[in-house]
């Protein structure tokens, strides 16, 4: 590492994902010399090696950085006592039983804590629940004998980034921070506005913390509230897209959200049951948490449901149709396919018997218990031959027309394709089948 400036810190980022790689070269770019820190050998090599594994990061910013010796990654962790700031920005998964896993978080907080030395800053960026900051990671730092807001600052900044955007960056989307003290918050708060637009001081960790959980779980209830007037509207024969255009049209007081095959990402599915499980351990049921879940986990079943109706109209049945499916990934132009609900609707439609293929040009395979599924070539073929078409990701490289013109039948779960079924005869814009 080059030796940075006096007035400028080393910055410590522990895991190199979708928020640490985009942190740790926004940093470098303001001339805050980044360490990355990985557990995965993989991940530490292609950013030594000036590439970037991030679709956020382009290669060039990686090897620009690497070339100035501002950017460097390991996976020795007890290289945190060079950090001078370290930002926690680790995986918060949910376990089997569908409960917080903070086992990522605890793993970066002992590495941390073995390394913490006097004058340290320490930022965890991962969504959780409210209360892990001050009951989780405090104590492991405390042992060690040096006291918060006085020996090393303790911080909670969620991470705000959404994959694809190319409007909202690290650098331009507002940073929320709270501290465990007083002084604790001015360092953070001095830190980011180094290369942060504009950072939102609250008054603790866990305001910070309930806040990112307040917008995700704002979206997913106002998602659910779409899913559930999508349905509401398929019973009344009613075009739900129209509605919500319609809708939004309202200059206040309305914001649009669109229904889909259900809810994706590592994230919006996730976080709101961080908070609904630390409000059962105060003996408080989230109901519009849990409802929201339940609806959004309806829509791969009305998806499956769409196809069933299509094939029915064509006088056949799921079981022996073949069955292409159009995109994989849990949204538009993003390589990432966890809790994505394009894989639970493929799963199921095999379950009923359909020989299902799919072709995602962000998704080259699909690994289920040892099975591996390709993503195979959009061919003329490979529509013409499916009994039905089923667009779940409207990933915009996706020619539309081809893809209505042909299917023989088509379902349509992003509407993605409506303008092009109302410049077509027997076209049917706004429906869940278009085509068939
Ligand atoms: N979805 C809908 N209808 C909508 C919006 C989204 O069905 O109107 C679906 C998407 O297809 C996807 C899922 O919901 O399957 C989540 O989409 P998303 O874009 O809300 O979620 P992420 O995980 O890609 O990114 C979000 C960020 N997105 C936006 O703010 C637009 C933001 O909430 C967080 O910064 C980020 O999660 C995070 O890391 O928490």
């Amino acid at each position: 590492m080059s030796q940075t400036p006096s007035d400028s810190p080393t910055l410590g980022v522990i895991g190199l994902g979708y928020v640490g790689l985009p942190l740790a070269v926004t940093a470098a770019r303001a001339g805050v010399a980044a360490l990355g820190f990985d557990v995965k050998d993989s991940v530490v090599e292609t950013v030594n090696s000036g590439r970037s594994h991030i679709g956020d990061v382009p290669h060039q910013e990686v090897e620009e950085f690497r070339e100035k010796g501002m950017l460097e990654a390991t996976t020795d962790f007890a290289r945190l006592a060079e950090c001078d700031v370290i930002s926690i920005c680790v995986p918060t998964p949910l376990s089997k039983t569908r409960d917080p896993d903070i086992s990522y978080i605890m793993a970066a907080g002992q590495s941390v804590a073995e390394a913490l030395r006097p004058g340290q800053l320490v930022i965890l960026e991962s969504t959780t629940y409210p209360g892990t900051t001050r009951e989780v990671l405090l104590p492991l730092f405390e042992d060690k004998g040096l006291e918060v807001g006085k020996d090393f600052f303790l911080c909670f900044s969620p991470e705000r980034v959404d994959p694809a955007n190319r409007v909202w960056k690290t650098h331009n989307t507002p940073k929320v921070i709270g501290g465990i003290t007083e002084a604790c918050l001015e360092r953070g708060r001095s830190f980011y506005q180094r290369f942060v637009e504009t950072v939102v001081a609250v008054s603790s960790t866990e305001a910070a913390e309930l806040t990112k959980l307040l917008e995700n779980t704002f979206r997913a209830v106002n998602i659910a509230l779409v899913n559930e007037t999508a349905q509401i509207a398929d019973r009344l024969d009613v075009d739900v897209w129209e509605v919500i255009e319609a809708a939004a049209t309202k200059p206040f007081g309305f914001m649009k959200f669109t229904p889909g095959p259900g809810l994706g990402g590592h994230c919006i599915p996730v976080d709101p049951h961080y908070l609904s499980w630390k409000m059962r351990t105060l003996d408080y049921r989230a109901r519009f948490i849990e409802l929201a879940s339940e609806v959004n986990a309806e829509m791969p079943h009305f998806v499956v449901d769409k196809v069933r109706e299509a094939l029915n109209q064509e006088r056949k049945a799921v079981n022996g149709s073949r069955i292409l499916v159009l995109g994989v990934a849990y949204k538009k132009d993003v390589d990432d396919v966890r809790e994505s609900p394009a894989l639970d609707i493929l799963y199921a439609l095999e379950a009923d018997g359909g020989e299902v293929e799919f072709h995602d040009p962000f998704v080259s395979e699909l690994q289920e218990d040892g099975t591996v599924r390709r993503s195979v070539p959009l061919t003329d073929e490979a529509l013409e031959g499916a009994d039905a078409v089923l667009l779940l990701t409207d990933h915009s490289s996706f020619d539309l027309e081809r893809i209505f013109d042909g299917s023989r039948v088509l379902v349509d779960a992003r509407n993605a394709t409506s303008q092009v079924a109302g410049a077509r005869d027997g076209g049917r814009p706004g429906a869940w089948i278009v085509k068939g």
